[in-house]
């Protein structure tokens, strides 16, 4: 009888582990520190190319972020003159860029997204819809 009831207990206990343990998986997933659209500088056959790009609803955001990774072996610059961002990436660095509400410009649907430190830097393109 006692050893009957200690199991049941066990069973509720590991339950409710299981549960904790999905509710901190979703917190994590949808939580601080998850980009909303990652960039990449790469090499494609010989041209320096932003890499990345997607759409990013803004509905109900403050803010949207953005994961921006130099995989080479020289500075690249990463603007976004529609979200007024102009940053220099150094070789390796990964930096989580946060643009404001109010730097988006929302007359935009597709926003260029380049390098300003190389004419020939291949340029990608975010979209944003819900403004
Ligand atoms: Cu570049």
């Amino acid at each position: 009888m006692t050893k009957k009831l200690s199991l049941a207990h066990s069973a509720k206990l590991s339950v409710i582990a299981t549960l904790a343990l999905a509710l901190a998986g979703c917190a994590y997933m949808g939580g601080y520190g998850q980009e909303d659209a990652k960039f990449t500088a790469v090499e494609v056959e010989g041209s320096k190319v932003w890499q990345g790009g997607g759409t990013i609803d803004l509905k109900g955001r403050d803010s949207i972020t953005l994961k921006v990774t130099n995989t080479l072996g020289a500075d690249h610059g990463f603007s976004i003159d529609t979200m007024k961002v102009q940053e220099v990436i150094k070789p390796g660095e990964e930096r989580m860029i946060t643009v404001p509400r109010g730097n988006i410009d929302t007359s935009v649907a597709e926003h260029r997204v380049y390098g300003q430190l190389h004419p020939k830097h291949v340029a990608a393109s975010l979209k944003v819809t819900g403004q």
